[in-house]
């Protein structure tokens, strides 16, 4: 490590202490993001395949757990966690990974935090989100295009650094972990326009929300949701509970039309 990326990792930690995310452009180069996108459309041709998810108005919304199938995921699923073991000292692991497409019109997605809801279980018992596994989720975005004002950005407040069930109080508690009215209101959302190949690192109890996409190019997305290493490895146990879960409400979120 120089010192410059010392220095550099230094602020990134104090910026994600102070307000729960951080941005960094130029992670991922424009061959890497090529074949990012490529593979991504191989495997969403797949026929039938599980964990591939529409909108409301059969528009392709996101494709999950495909790590796996994809050389190039791989490598930005490295750098990532390369990235995350300079800046906060600690070894993470893959908790799960999604790729939004946003076609030009489609949906946005309602204010909300990551993996704060209820969900009824294959058991019949109710269980806490994500926080079934662990209480902590960094999630690295690598925008596989740029992020405009009309392409419906991520916009992110600072975190709410609190525990599951104060973050619950301010969802709808309607199976989805979307924000009440009132609560969204009291935020101080921040369009995120970066570059394709930038990445925002962003904790999953930092409020977060997108606008339909009013452009007429695709807005892609990367999202790896990683969890400290030393709690476990869930990936599996989550596609799994996932696939399971009782819940009749959206498994992908929704946003307004
Ligand atoms: O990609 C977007 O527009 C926002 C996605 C989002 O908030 C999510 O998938 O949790």
């Amino acid at each position: 490590m120089t010192q410059d990326s010392a220095v550099l990792e230094t602020a990134l930690r104090d910026e994600y202490q102070r307000q729960g995310f951080f941005i960094l452009e130029g992670v991922v180069d424009d061959a890497a993001v090529a074949a990012i996108k490529a593979d991504i459309a191989r495997i969403s041709e797949k026929e039938g395949r599980a964990h591939t998810y529409f909108d409301r108005s059969g528009k392709l919304r996101r494709l999950e757990k495909f790590t796996a199938e994809s050389e190039s995921v791989g490598a930005a699923n490295r750098r990532i966690l390369a990235l995350l073991q300079d800046v906060f000292g600690q070894r993470h692991v893959l908790f799960k990974d999604k790729y939004n497409f946003k076609p030009p019109a489609g949906e946005g997605f309602f204010a909300h935090y990551d993996g704060v809801f209820k969900f009824l279980g294959a058991d019949g018992a109710e269980h806490d989100g994500w926080y079934e596994y662990t209480d902590d989720f960094v999630n690295a975005l690598v925008a596989l295009d740029d992020f405009t004002p009309d392409n419906g950005p991520l916009e992110v407040a600072p975190w709410h650094n609190d525990g599951f069930e104060t973050l619950f109080q301010r969802t709808k508690q309607n199976g989805t972990p979307d924000l009440t009215e009132a609560e969204e209101a009291k935020c101080n959302f921040k369009p995120i326009l970066i570059r394709k190949g930038g990445v925002v690192v962003f904790s999953n109890r930092c409020p977060h929300r997108s606008k339909k996409n009013l452009s007429d190019a695709s807005r892609g997305s990367l999202y790896l949701t990683y969890n400290a290493a030393a709690m476990g490895d869930f990936y599996d146990a989550y596609f799994r509970d996932k696939s399971a879960s009782q819940n009749k409400t959206s498994k992908s979120l929704s946003g307004e039309v």
